[in-house]
């Protein structure tokens, strides 16, 4: 069982996503699907979200409205690169609704949730109860005017909403009254142990469960360091009008939480799934040798490995993930991808602007996945790697083994003889037969870049080969060494065709009718694959090559897109007040290193850092969770301001502060001192 992350239907789909959730699944499900597994992958639009409010709020249209445009319209992107999912759902649906309904009712009965009464912010004209990010006003501590709820933003400082002076709603600007409100509260913190042991050591109940070697570091790693800071209790209900109604009596103008309905969309597409194809949905979700993979982006791990295991373990029958191998961030051009300022290259834009080039696209999108760690792309890289790999390596020698076939053989498979073959030979053959398996063992370690790098490998190896041997001399001199060289090259390019497939579905199809292979199994991928008496037709060149004008014509469109956004980059902020070069001297800026860094607990925002800092082992509280994760902060070479007067945040008193630079869309950049620079070493 295959699950992709739903994307909220409340915009396009970029390269982000598809590198990010997407493509992973659809290499995986193909392959598999070619294996012989038995799979199922399923997705579907996530249409709930105080997120798809604020949107319709904003274009003055319905949240109907907005989900059913951009249901449409991100399915359009999925089929137009071949996502190719069993099912796509969407969780506004009456079904998922009901599926949803009594999911909860039945956590409900388990006495699953904590039932909370406690005063919330509400606004009185829009009607709808805040949340810290959508309450502003002016900062206790510096007086800025653009504080918010959570944490003021100019001085860092961490604050409740009560604490704000002259708070207004940012949805209507009233000035919002404390309301009571109940809330159904997912207790985390009672499930503290076994979700330990299930992410630590793939044990769920006391059984084996998965290979927990098997999952990312950055996932398990992300997972532990919210289970050390304490698992703190999570609503899972909010006063909202649109989204799963809360089914108990007395909820009127209460929703599910998002993070709670959108997890059970993907059991709602499978019964979907299960109806459309005479199937059990059960066998899916509730039969224990049933493998289950999350494909998501990082910023969804919470939610995949503790809070739905939690909720599926809670409602007792089903089965938990056996592994996330959630992807890290794709960066554009040397910036974040950002929706709100059209920093992004939309799928539907460029199936528009490159019509036929899907496989190029999946090809640079799988050779830069951000498996690991972020990564970028520009589209210089994405010219190059169509250029230099796909057309001149894989393009150019299926093109040069079909033509050459065509002008020797008329196309037929010429006849050979096992003793003629030498050393050379028996070695391509060889790296065929193991290609298969190579292959398959990377793709279900969902390490896409390797096996795409390896299966291209073999079309590497085919160039090289048929470069060296040069038939074209041999077929005068020594016509039975040009049938076996050629023979050999038919084989390497028909592997070719069967073992990228997952890859470059298109692209592979094109490749096996030429040479007259139907539906391959990932079994048919073999030295002896094609026979002789077979005939190949030709094909027209498989990858266009990319102009340089189109790589500077992108870059620009990106740039204006940019520009006309309504959210250009701010001005910078204003100089502060000239101080002396006396206030200068009394600060006491220092090199530090972050040795060890975990989350606050009750504090969305805030990392509690251990740095050394030459004079001593300190702690420093930093404003920067939303931005970074521990595991990403650690090791790091910091700029300390040392001498700052400690400070107790959240009952954890903090010695210094460190450096970070904001850039134009509101992320944070550390301060790093340049490589040389040691801990201690004084700034001045
Ligand atoms: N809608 C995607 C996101 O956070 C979120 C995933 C739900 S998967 C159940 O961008
Ligand atoms: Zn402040």
């Amino acid at each position: 069982m295959m699950t992709s992350a739903l994307p909220y239907a409340n915009g396009q789909i970029h390269i982000g996503h598809v590198a990010g959730a997407y493509l992973p699944g659809d290499i995986r499900a193909r392959f598999e699907r070619m294996a012989g597994s038995d799979v199922v992958w399923v997705c579907g639009s996530d249409e709930h979200g105080a997120a798809i409010t604020l949107r319709a709020k904003k274009a003055q249209v319905t949240p109907r409205e907005i989900v059913d445009r951009y249901h449409e319209e991100m399915q359009q992107a999925f089929e137009g690169l071949d996502i190719s999912f069993d099912h796509y759902s969407r969780t506004s649906s009456e079904r998922h609704h009901d599926v949803a309904q009594n999911f909860f009712l039945t956590l409900l009965e388990k006495g699953s949730f904590e039932v909370k009464t406690e005063a919330q912010f509400y606004d009185p004209k829009a009607k709808q109860f805040l949340a810290d990010r959508y309450i502003t006003g002016t900062c206790p501590k510096c007086q800025d005017d653009g504080a918010y709820g959570d944490q003021c933003e100019k001085c860092g400082s961490a604050l409740s909403p009560t604490e704000l002076i002259d708070p207004k709603s940012t949805l209507s600007g009233a000035k919002p009254e404390l309301k009571d409100t109940t809330l159904w509260y997912l207790p985390m913190g009672r499930h503290e142990r076994w979700l330990k042991e299930y992410i630590e050591k793939g044990i769920f109940e006391g059984q084996p469960h998965h290979d927990a070697s098997a999952w990312k570091a950055h996932v398990s790693g992300q997972c532990r360091s919210w289970i050390d800071s304490g698992l703190q209790s999570r609503a899972m209900t909010r006063d909202l009008d649109w989204g799963v109604p809360v089914p108990v009596e007395g909820a009127e103008g209460k929703v599910l939480y998002v993070w709670l309905d959108a997890p059970i969309g993907y059991i709602t597409s499978t019964m979907e799934w299960a109806e459309q194809n005479d199937a059990r949905w059960q066998d899916w979700w509730k039969t224990d040798e049933t493998e289950l993979i999350h494909f998501i982006g990082k910023d969804n791990i919470v939610f995949h490995c503790l809070i739905f295991p939690i909720l599926l373990r809670e409602h007792g029958g089903y089965i938990l993930p056996t592994n996330v191998p959630a992807n890290a961030f794709m960066n554009l051009e040397g910036d974040k991808i950002s929706t709100s300022r059209n920093w992004a290259v939309w799928v539907n834009d460029f199936l528009q602007e490159f019509p036929g080039k899907s496989d190029e696209l999946r090809y640079v999108l799988a050779s830069i996945m951000p498996e690991q760690k972020d990564s970028e792309f520009t589209w210089a890289d994405y010219r190059e790697r169509v250029n230099n790999e796909l057309a001149d390596v894989l393009g150019n020698f299926v093109n040069r083994v079909l033509v050459l076939t065509r002008k020797y053989y008329d196309g037929n498979v010429p006849a050979i003889n096992a003793a003629d073959l030498n050393n050379t030979d028996h070695a391509v053959l060889e790296t065929l037969s193991e290609a298969p398996s190579q292959i398959a063992d990377l793709v279900r370690r969902n390490r896409f870049r390797d096996a795409l790098q390896a299966a291209m490998g073999i079309a590497r190896l085919g160039n090289k080969y048929m470069t060296e041997q040069e038939p074209w001399k041999a077929y005068k001199a020594n016509p039975t060494r040009a049938a076996v060289i050629l023979n050999t090259c038919i084989q390497v390019a028909a592997n070719c065709a069967v073992l990228l497939e997952p890859f470059l579905p298109k692209s592979a199809a094109k490749l096996q009718s030429a040479f007259g292979i139907e539906n391959p199994t990932w079994a048919d991928a073999a030295p002896d694959m094609i026979q002789v008496g077979s005939i190949l037709s030709e094909l027209p060149i498989l990858f266009e090559k990319v102009e340089a004008e189109v790589v500077d014509a992108q870059v620009s469109k990106l740039e204006s897109a940019r520009a006309a956004t309504n959210v250009a980059r701010p001005e910078f902020k204003p100089q502060k007040d000239t101080m002396t070069f006396e206030d200068f001297q009394k600060l006491d800026l220092r090199v530090g290193e972050v040795i060890a860094c975990e989350r606050v607990p009750k504090a969305d925002r805030l990392l509690n850092l251990t740095i050394r800092s030459g004079l001593d082992e300190r702690t420093v509280l930093s404003g920067i969770a939303e931005h970074f994760a521990p595991e990403d902060v650690v090791g790091r070479r910091v700029t300390l301001l040392a001498n700052l007067a400690p400070r107790k945040i959240r009952g954890i008193e903090s010695q210094g502060m460190i450096l970070m630079a904001e850039t134009a869309d509101g992320s944070l950049r550390f301060v790093t001192p340049e490589e040389g620079a040691e801990a201690g070493d004084v700034i001045s």
